[in-house]
């Protein structure tokens, strides 16, 4: 096998694309925070298209990562020794596979090794975005009221001594300043995580930190500095080592890191950058006035029926997306909670008719190459089931609509923090946003609703019966059984 870097990149096999431009001539206007594997699938691939075309050379990424841990480290190393290239092996649903190299990712800083180099790249004129993928729950929200959370330890570390941040904020607020103090035209920020209205929500996360600093800062980030709402979507399975093995061995070349990724691919932006941008129109991004309609679907549809399938799949002992949606019943009750509990409340954007849109989901979800685990989609469930499953349970509850569905889903999630399958078999929860206190308060009935992941569900005593009722039916004669009688006492679907 070929190993890969710049010096090799021509001799690679010939089923193996290589961007055609020289990566010498190219500038990195983008400092990308956390460079995931989803954010080297998707803005990624995007902008090693766009530099593809003549034109673009300003807009290459230099990639920042921000957390000290094993998977960062490992990036430390593996990047440089790749001259920050990787294969990006694609499955298409007709079983056609594509494997290429991107080159958009020219530097790679690690923030905790060297924050100073950091803040000194983000202020650099050159750098005319920030863009970020640090999860739906890296915006440090309090679930109940929304607002950004100033007590928690690691933004009191930033506070006291902002020339030392850690988080994306911290580094943004203090790159912002430094980029003020010089006289230097501030950068657009872009928030590339699945929440609802991410550009405002980034915009408030970023102001909060700056106004606890410098108030005037603040003010000065609320007039010159904007942050467009964007959707992002690719599904992008998490690559464990058989996973990197395999597409190594399909491609003929040794990356230490490959990323793989479904065929579609979808990026609707809104037009609101304060220092030019680039012309992702012309690889297929949409630039939209408004990206709200496309947030809420994709969010509320796609997002939203991951975790009503991961759930209750995991705990029947299956393995991966397509296994659960090619079960009769788990496909059946996310096909019904699409049209059922979560279309009748949604306006369709323009060019994305919803049940047409919930027929691709299906169809992607299907894709018998892509491997994409229920373990990644369950975890973080603390963090994604507010912004995923909370709005349309409350639009539910608001008019009167069939809770069970997502009932069930909640009690499935309860008993997933259980870490156990119906068969026995012990599993660990991966959920960094619930401390050990907020755990415990999952043992007990008594507790379990006092949980911050479930403040922004509206709950009654009713609802939090028929969670418990199902959660211990299901306990007793197992996930699929409950199912089934859910699905047998539903309307037909729309
Ligand atoms: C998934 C997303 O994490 C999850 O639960 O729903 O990562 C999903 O695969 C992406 O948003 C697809 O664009």
């Amino acid at each position: 096998m070929i190993a890969l870097n710049s010096e090799t990149l021509s001799t690679l096999p010939a089923s193996v694309e290589v961007f055609p431009y020289d990566r010498a001539s190219l500038k990195a206007g983008i400092v990308h925070l956390s460079v995931g594997n989803f954010h080297r699938a998707h803005q990624c691939w995007y902008i090693d298209r766009l530099l593809s075309q003549p034109g673009n050379e300003s807009w290459a990424f230099c990639g920042v990562g921000l957390i000290d841990d094993a998977t960062e480290r490992l990036k430390l190393e593996a990047f440089p020794a790749q001259d920050n290239l990787y294969t990006l092996t694609r499955y298409a649903p007709d079983g056609t596979t594509r494997h290429q190299v991107i080159g958009s990712m020219l530097d790679y800083l690690f923030a905790p090794a060297d924050p100073q180099g950091v803040l000194a790249r983000m202020a650099d004129p050159e750098t005319r975005i920030v863009s970020m993928t640090i999860t739906e729950g890296g915006y440090n929200q309090d679930h109940a009221t929304g607002s950004y959370r100033l007590e928690t330890p690691l933004t009191r570390r930033e506070l006291a001594a902002p020339t030392r941040p850690e988080s994306a904020f911290g580094y943004i607020v203090e790159a912002l300043r430094l980029r003020r103090e010089a006289g230097i035209a501030p950068f657009t920020v872009m928030s590339c995580d699945n929440l609802r209205d991410n550009g405002v929500v980034t915009q408030r996360s970023v102001v909060s930190h700056a106004r606890a600093l410098d108030p005037a800062l603040a003010t000065w980030i609320e007039e010159n500095v904007s942050f467009p709402s964007s959707m992002v979507d690719r599904i992008t399975p998490a690559v464990l080592k058989e996973d990197a093995d395999r597409v190594n061995m399909e491609c003929g070349v040794h990356d230490r890191l490959p990323v793989i990724s479904e065929g579609f691919a979808q990026w609707v932006i809104e037009d609101r950058f304060v220092n030019g941008r680039p012309a992702l129109e012309k690889v297929g991004a949409q630039i939209v006035p408004d990206v709200h309609p496309y947030e809420l679907a994709k969010v509320r549809m796609l997002n939203a029926s991951h975790s009503m399938l991961a759930y209750p799949g995991q705990l029947s002992g299956l393995e991966t997306v397509r296994d659960a949606i090619i079960d009769p019943q788990i496909g059946k009750l996310v096909e019904r909670f699409m049209s059922l509990d979560v279309i009748p409340h949604l306006s369709a954007p323009q060019d994305m008719p919803l049940p047409a849109y919930r027929d691709l989901v299906i169809a992607r979800f299907s894709n018998p190459n892509v491997g994409d685990r229920l373990a990644r989609i369950t975890g973080d469930g603390g963090s994604k089931l507010p912004v995923f499953l909370a709005p349309s349970w409350n639009k539910l509850v608001e008019s009167g609509g069939t809770l069970d569905r997502m009932a069930f889903v909640l009690a499935c999630f309860i008993r997933y923090l259980g870490g156990r399958t119906d068969q026995g078999a012990g599993f660990t929860p991966f959920e960094p946003a619930l401390s050990e206190a907020q755990r415990k308060l999952a043992e007990s009935w008594d507790t379990v609703f006092t949980m911050t992941v479930f403040e922004s569900f509206t709950l009654d005593d009713t609802h939090r019966r028929m969670i418990r009722e199902m959660a211990e039916s299901m306990e007793q004669r197992g996930t699929e059984a409950v199912l089934a009688e859910l699905l047998a006492a539903a309307p037909a679907s729309a």
